[in-house]
């Protein structure tokens, strides 16, 4: 048996699920055995099942609180897996304040705490924990590539996949299982049919490839893009004109810029993390120096570099552009440049935009799961488990392999024990989620 919950009793749980007031309508979601008893208890009667009906709400005492749309799920087919129900009421505090009141009066209710809702559509096995994981990244998405990729998550996509590989992984067990059997009386070698390396090779591939995409992390905090070069070169004079605001300070003196300085924006749905880095020279300003230090790991773990410096010092992973081309003799973009830029009168910014969103959109692909950092670990195992099982050729310790693939596979959708992982996830979410 697995245990989601916590070891309190499950009771009713009441929240305001939709922003802060005030706000054109409120939204109150009611989960668990009394949320019937609640909709009685404030309209009079039940609504019919999963049909938005108008009534006036009244507290104990008789007083009347809102007219709102009412909505009655009844269990156990529910997003929680309990009755549930949801009031849509005028969006005033003190409506809502009057409300989640009359509520907490009633018996067996209590407020929810955050995540609570997605908590028990896990416990009741509405959703398994990657979906859960998915709908925490979907509220928080800030990019057109993060929402596609997370609701890909809540709406069971990666489930599903693993749902295929586990069941392909069973099938290779029981081969396995099989050639053990009738090895007793036969030589090891040649058991497994060639049929079976071929699916073997095929499951490994289909995981490796998951892998390689961009994680949701990354997703979300964006493509990673540093603009670096020597002192005075226009990095700030650049990244504030690509952020569109004052993000940096620019100026004639050389090292102004003495810390690394970052702005998000997007271009074309993509989320991009840009860097203003201290220019890279020899200085005996201990300050700057640490800024130089800082900018050099910053380049370093860049996804793409913006270099304004000279060729022939261009990190890797950089485009060269030869900024400041409105000076005069500074015209000509010397061969060798991706483009000539000029942050001061915009001219060439347009082709920049362009070639950081045609780096960004080919590493960051919105056509495949992206997992996030504990989902990418087990895979790590699983793709590890089967490569083992790949190389080894006795039966025993490749069985040993498939079944430390099949527990990570299970650890993702939380099959297995996740426990640990519950109160951080969980944490993530709104109160009313
Ligand atoms: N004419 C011209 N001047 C620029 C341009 N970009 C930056 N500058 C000037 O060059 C000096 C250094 O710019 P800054 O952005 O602070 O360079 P950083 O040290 O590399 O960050 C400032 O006086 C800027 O006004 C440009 O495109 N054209
Ligand atoms: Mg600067």
């Amino acid at each position: 048996m697995q245990r989601f919950c916590r070891e309190d009793a499950p009771g009713t749980i009441y929240a305001l699920s939709s922003g802060a007031p005030p706000a054109a309508i409120a939204i109150v979601r009611i989960s668990g055995p009394e949320a019937g008893a609640v909709l009685c208890a404030l309209a009079g009667a039940l609504p019919v099942p999963r049909r938005a009906t108008l009534r006036h709400l009244h507290d104990a005492a008789g007083a009347r609180l809102d007219q709102a749309l009412l909505l009655w799920f009844p269990g156990p087919s529910t997003a929680t897996g309990e009755d549930l129900a949801e009031l849509h009421l005028h969006g005033g505090r003190a409506v809502v304040r009057a409300v989640l009141d009359a509520i907490g009066a009633l018996p067996g209710c209590r407020m929810a705490e955050p995540g609570e809702f997605t908590r028990r559509a896990l416990l009741n096995g509405r959703i398994d924990l990657a979906q859960a994981e998915g709908l925490a990244d979907l509220l928080e998405a800030e990019s057109e590539q993060a929402r596609i990729a997370a609701l890909r998550m809540a709406e069971g996509g990666l489930s599903r996949r693993i749902g295929d590989w586990r069941t392909r992984l069973v099938a290779l067990a029981a081969e396995i299982e099989a050639a053990l059997e009738f090895g007793e009386e036969l030589d090891d070698e040649a058991l497994l049919p060639p049929a079976f390396d071929r699916a073997l090779a095929v499951l490994h591939e289909e995981i490796a490839d998951i892998l390689r995409a961009p994680s949701a992390e990354r997703l979300r905090d964006g493509f990673r893009v540093v603009i670096a070069g020597p002192a005075n070169s226009g990095k700030s004079t650049l990244i504030n004109a690509l952020a569109e605001r004052e993000v940096a300070i620019a100026t004639p003196i050389p090292g102004t810029t003495r810390d690394s300085l970052e702005a998000p924006i997007a271009i074309g749905g993509t989320a991009l993390l840009l860097t203003d880095t201290a220019g890279l020279r020899e200085t005996s300003d201990v300050v700057e120096a640490i800024g130089v230090d800082r900018a050099r790991a910053v380049i370093e773990s860049a996804d793409l570099v913006i270099w304004l410096g000279a060729i022939e010092d261009a990190p890797p992973r950089s485009v060269s552009v030869h900024g400041r081309n409105d000076i005069p003799g500074r015209e000509a973009t010397p061969s060798g440049y991706a483009l000539g830029l000029s942050a001061l009168t915009g001219q060439g910014m347009t082709a920049l935009r362009d070639l950081i969103a045609a780096a960004a959109s080919a590493e960051i692909r919105s056509d495949s799961l992206a997992l996030n950092i504990r989902q990418r670990a087990l895979l790590v195992d699983a793709e590890r488990a089967l490569a083992g099982t790949m190389t080894e050729s006795d039966p025993l310790l490749q069985a040993e392999h498939l079944r430390a693939g099949r527990a990570a596979f299970d650890a993702v959708v939380g099959r297995a024990d996740v426990e640990a992982v519950l109160d951080g996830l969980f944490a993530r979410f709104c109160l009313g989620k």
